[in-house]
């Protein structure tokens, strides 16, 4: 769902194959590790505006090992890849898969669900009393929550939320940021992320997310909640008779915003880039602070570690 091989890419065909064995080492294998390299090399090939002709090639772009270039070969040779081939003909494997595509059941759950007998969705339906609530309504919208969502709908939640939200306080800051933020004309959810002038990392527990999802219920926007803590909800909402959509709101104080927002804004690679960018220059970068210092803008974040600056729409990798 979330892979780099949209068509258009010269070597899709290649990060296609490389994005299942990724999927395939973290729900199956749980090594986030091989996980991570196969994400790593999709990513660089998605980027790469010319068809790659060989392994040889391919070895040269960063985050492309022996590895994979031997696999680029195997593809390019035979048209197909033996791992695979065996992969799809694993009874266990192909089920553990399905069952990570419902919101909330982990490879960990998927495993276990599978070593109890349960391996299809209908199997899920008839063992409901082996989800908690999340993964029970994960799967009442598995259909729904696979489709992505268009811009122009994003758009107008964003409008009810600052509506609504505003009308509650309208000293709220709010931000949506995910693929939507990077400037995608689709996306697999909404991520919200708002701030409040009296929420700093200093001052003590306050229930204004609480308040927040109440009032956005109230108004019908938000249908189901998957997860609510103090600074963090997860949960789904819905326009008139479009699908069930996915809905993230984080809650984040006000001195740690920029940050936030470049966390928040991604892409997943991207972030993992930039931190060990930062990581390199000496700093310590994650969604809260680039630590030692004060961060004032998103560009601060970027100059301070020698990155050099990416707007939004540039952070797709
Ligand atoms: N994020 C991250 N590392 C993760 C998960 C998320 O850095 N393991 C950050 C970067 C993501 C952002 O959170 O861009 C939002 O996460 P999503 O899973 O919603 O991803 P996107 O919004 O980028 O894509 P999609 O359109 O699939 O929602
Ligand atoms: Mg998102
Ligand atoms: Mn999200």
């Amino acid at each position: 769902r979330k892979n780099p091989s949209n068509e258009g890419n010269p070597n899709h065909d290649f990060c296609e194959f490389l994005s299942e064995l990724a999927e395939y080492e973290k729900n199956v294998n749980r090594n986030i590790y091989k996980y991570n390299a196969y994400r790593k090399a999709a990513s660089a090939l998605s980027t790469h505006p010319i068809r790659i002709t060989s392994g040889k090639e391919a070895r040269t772009l960063h985050g492309v090992g022996d590895k994979i270039a031997k696999k680029i070969d195997e593809f390019l040779q035979t048209g197909k890849l033996q791992k695979l081939e065996n992969i799809h003909n694993d009874a266990s494997s192909v089920s553990i898969n399905l069952l990570t595509r419902v919101s909330g059941i982990g490879p960990a759950k998927a495993r276990q669900l599978v070593d109890d007998g349960i391996t299809t969705l209908d199997d899920l339906k008839k063992n409901i009393n082996k989800l908690n609530h999340h993964q029970t309504i994960g799967l009442r919208y598995l259909d729904d929550f696979e489709k992505k969502i268009p811009r122009s709908e994003i758009e107008s939640v964003e409008k009810i939320l600052q509506r609504e939200i505003f009308k509650l306080d309208p000293e709220y800051k709010i931000t949506i940021c995910g693929s939507y933020r990077r400037g995608k004309l689709e996306s697999g959810d909404i991520d919200t992320l708002i701030t409040h002038p009296s929420f700093t990392s200093k001052s003590p527990k306050n229930n204004l997310l609480d308040d927040v999802v109440r009032t956005l219920e109230s108004c019908g926007l938000v249908t189901e909640r998957l997860s609510l803590g103090p600074t963090k909800f997860m949960g789904a909402c819905k326009l008139e008779d479009l699908p069930t959509r996915r809905l993230d709101i984080r809650l984040t104080p006000c001195d740690q915003y920029y940050c936030s927002v470049l966390y928040f804004t991604g892409s997943d690679m991207f972030n993992k880039d930039m931190r060990a960018h930062a990581l390199d220059a000496g700093f310590t970068l994650n969604e809260y602070t680039l630590r030692p210092v004060d961060i004032n803008s998103e560009e601060d974040i970027f100059d301070f570690i020698g990155y050099p600056f990416k707007i939004p729409e540039e952070r797709n990798k």
